[in-house]
């Protein structure tokens, strides 16, 4: 990592989460889009998982974040409480984690069993889109890239056919942990149309329309930021994806989805 920021579990309290981000990442935007619409007080770091040529640096993360995480990813979420240091990662686990620890405004639907269908989607996507979406880009061969996008056009598919008959939100009527899940990766779309000619099929117009939807909320546009001044929050996106596009990347992510 290029500059380290000063250690900030010096400061964890009990009523202020401490959250670590990195703008880049997909993963975290789930759980500060969450942070943000649960209302919740947190203080944010950002994690700079580059070193100064713009290479992901995984072996070189402060001890103090791989206290936290020992797998050493963003997002993660700690706070202090009588003495002991609660760490919660997993991007999905910490959005669930935040539905229990501030139970109001709820991001779950009431109903028991559509709670339990809105988990079902949440973990096919986390199974199945997200290691599609990476292997597209990091493929390097047609024949990879080509079941890739397969995949990926199966996955979305089946998420047309899933999606509530109403709408606005994946669910129906209410903004759900669904929607924060999935979002991230769709903002990213313009990604893989640019490494790889990769859109939305024209047959999903629910999820189209869906995009368009809530992209509009105050917890997307906040956390929908270039860190690079000069670039536009797409022209960002796709700088920060060259890497994996060109088969050089060395993060840790890469290595999970690479076969
Ligand atoms: N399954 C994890 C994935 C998190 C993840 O891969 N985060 C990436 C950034 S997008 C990371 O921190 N990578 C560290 C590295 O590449 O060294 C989650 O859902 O939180």
């Amino acid at each position: 990592m290029d500059e380290q920021v000063e250690d900030p579990t010096k400061h964890l309290s009990s009523d202020k989460l401490l959250f670590l981000n990195s703008p880049e990442c997909p993963f975290a935007q789930r759980t500060w889009i969450a942070l943000i619409e649960k209302n919740v007080l947190y203080s944010k770091v950002d994690i700079n998982l580059r070193n100064a040529s713009g290479q992901y640096a995984p072996d070189n993360k402060p001890e103090w974040f791989l206290r936290l995480n020992p797998n050493g990813k963003v997002p993660v979420l700690a706070y202090e409480e009588e003495r002991t240091i609660h760490q919660i990662y997993e991007s999905n686990i910490c959005n669930e984690f935040l539905e229990d620890y501030q139970p109001s405004p709820s991001l779950l639907p009431p109903h028991p069993a559509v709670r339990a269908r809105a988990r079902i989607i949440i973990a096919r996507f986390s199974e199945a889109f997200v290691p599609a979406f990476y292997r597209l880009l990091l493929r390097q061969d047609s024949e990879g890239q080509q079941q890739a996008a397969q995949a990926l056009s199966t996955e979305l598919h089946w998420l047309e056919a899933h999606f509530d008959s109403m709408g606005p939100y994946f669910m129906g009527t209410e903004f759900s942990l669904v929607d924060i899940s999935l979002l991230p990766f769709f903002l990213r779309f313009g990604v893989l149309q640019h490494y790889r000619g990769f859109s939305l099929p024209s047959e999903c117009s629910k999820l189209a329309a869906w995009v368009q939807e809530v992209s509009k909320r105050a917890s997307v546009q906040e956390t929908s930021v270039s860190a690079k001044p000069e670039l536009s929050y797409e022209k960002y996106l796709v700088w920060v994806y060259e890497r994996y596009a060109d088969g050089s990347a060395k993060s840790t992510s890469a290595a999970d989805f690479k076969d």
